[in-house]
């Protein structure tokens, strides 16, 4: 059959480490930023405690208990069809505090065995280093990313397992969804991205300019480092990536909109072309902070460009400039408003399959670069039938609109796109709120928001659903 989609088309699914290996200290794995989040709910932000406190319930310290389950789980993912699947390397378990200066050999080995079970099974492993996992350790010691300390830390970490791993994996990805921390005023994005917590009389702005650049550099030494161990190599970086539309036609708000990108997406410029934005470095002048940036930063910059950008797609935003609001002090919290011709998840997600099509060609146009969509998927709340099965119609809805316009996109617009890897492929703990119940999977784990469940796996309809969209290359929908 001859279909419209590339053979070595990347099909497969996506998670990250702390949200379903559980076995938070198992084989001396330390405390990650992960491990001190409690449960929040829709409309009920996650707590930060201080460390790991007796008595709170912390989901992601047994998650679906994936770190003695994989095996079963790649089974399914392999039945599945699976081309690839996307993971985490949990730092804390190869660096248990980020500052050992060997690594722990019984974290090394689980990686090995997880990558060849997926290697036997068909499945080409493709690993983040890392999604939100900092160790703690370095949050209270140093006061996360913001210390230039984090940034060779971190490449020792990733140093060790490019070359551990360096005949298993040959796709990577640096720093997950690095500039969701753009939303500074967001204490669990900062925090994730970058283990920052802020004291009350910090500029959380600047705080978080300085992490993100001590990232990109991270990032950008990470890709020439990985280039000279193995040559073949695919070294991306990872961007979250939710188009924001001007509210109406008019100028301000089409200016807001483009603005507000800017913004947001600056992150990628810095990984593709090597350099930070005119925009930005003006924006940072007229708002008196001062990021320090070494020589050597912006020589290592030009030194680690990506080779492709993988990004996450889950809704649009729409934005209108309100009185009062200069393009300077715009914030998505203060500008941001519904989209009426959007329907929203229970999450208040707006559902936009064409923000997909439009998203990728953002991209092409802007950085010209090789694209993966490592993350897209629905969150709702799943129920048994009578039947005793899981028919999540509203599942396979929303992959079938979202699959059918990245079609378009690479068929009628030309987008070179590797991949397509849906999130949360078997239910696993929300990282933004911390439930079980906020459901991506084609695997169903039975468990709740409190912890309760056999953690027994089952397939819903959307499994064979997929499986089919797989066997196909696409033209199953
Ligand atoms: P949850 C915010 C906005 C868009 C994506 O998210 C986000 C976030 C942070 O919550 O995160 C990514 O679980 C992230 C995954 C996450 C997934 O999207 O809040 O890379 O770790 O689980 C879905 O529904």
């Amino acid at each position: 059959m001859s279909t419209s989609l590339p053979n070595n088309f990347l099909w497969g699914g996506a998670v990250a480490a702390h949200q379903l290996e559980g076995a938070w200290k198992e084989d001396d794995k330390g405390v990650s930023v992960a491990d001190v989040m409690t449960v929040g709910g829709p409309n009920k932000e996650r707590t930060i405690t201080d460390g790991v406190v007796p008595g709170e319930y912390y989901p992601n310290h047994e998650a679906i208990d994936f770190y003695h389950r994989y095996k079963e789980d790649i089974a399914l993912f392999k039945e599945m069809g699976f081309k690839c699947f996307r993971t985490s390397i949990a730092w804390t378990r190869i660096y248990p505090t980020g500052e050992e200066s060997e690594p722990n050999e019984a974290g090394l080995k689980f990686y090995d065995d997880l990558f060849d079970e997926l290697i036997r099974n068909g499945i080409e492993p493709v690993i983040t280093l890392s999604h939100f996992e900092l160790p703690y350790h370095l949050v209270t010691e140093y006061g996360g990313f913001r210390n230039r300390k984090v940034i060779d830390l971190f490449v020792k970490f990733a140093t060790t397992c490019l070359n551990r791993y360096k005949d298993k994996v040959k796709y990577w990805m640096t720093f997950n969804e690095i500039n969701n921390q753009a939303n500074y005023d967001n204490d669990f994005l900062v925090f994730t991205n970058s283990g920052l917590h802020f004291q009350s009389e910090e500029n959380r702005e600047e705080g978080m300019y300085q992490a993100a650049h001590n990232e990109l550099v991270a990032s950008a030494r990470i890709v020439k480092i990985g280039h000279e161990i193995n040559p073949d190599f695919e070294i991306g970086c990872m961007i979250a990536m939710g188009p924001i539309y001007p509210a109406s036609m008019n100028p301000d708000d089409v200016l807001s909109a483009q603005k507000a990108m800017e913004k947001n997406y600056f992150f990628a410029d810095v990984h593709v072309h090597g350099e930070y934005p005119e925009f930005l470095t003006k924006y940072w002048s007229r708002k008196g902070f001062n990021i320090e940036i070494t020589e050597q930063d912006l020589q290592d910059l030009k030194l680690g460009t990506v080779d492709y950008i993988g990004f996450s797609y889950y809704m649009s935003h729409a934005i209108s400039k309100k009185e009062g609001y200069s393009f300077d002090n715009m914030t998505p919290k203060n500008s941001q408003v519904r989209n009426s011709y959007l329907e929203a998840s229970d999450w208040g997600w707006q559902i936009d399959p064409k923000g997909l099509r439009y998203a990728l060609n953002w991209f092409t146009d802007k950085y010209h670069l090789p694209l993966f969509i490592v993350e897209n998927g629905f969150g709702a709340y799943d129920k048994r039938d009578a039947d005793g099965q899981i028919h999540d119609a509203y599942r396979i809805d929303y992959l079938r609109e979202h699959i059918r316009q990245m079609k378009l996109a690479m068929t009628e617009d030309g987008v070179d796109l590797m991949g397509y890897t849906p999130w949360g492929c078997i239910d696993l703990v929300s990282a933004g709120t911390g439930e079980m119940e906020k459901r991506y999977g084609f695997i169903y784990v039975d468990k709740n928001n409190q912890g309760e469940g056999s953690l027994e796996r089952s397939k819903k309809d959307s499994f064979y659903w997929f499986k089919d969209v797989i066997a196909s290359n696409g033209e199953n929908l």
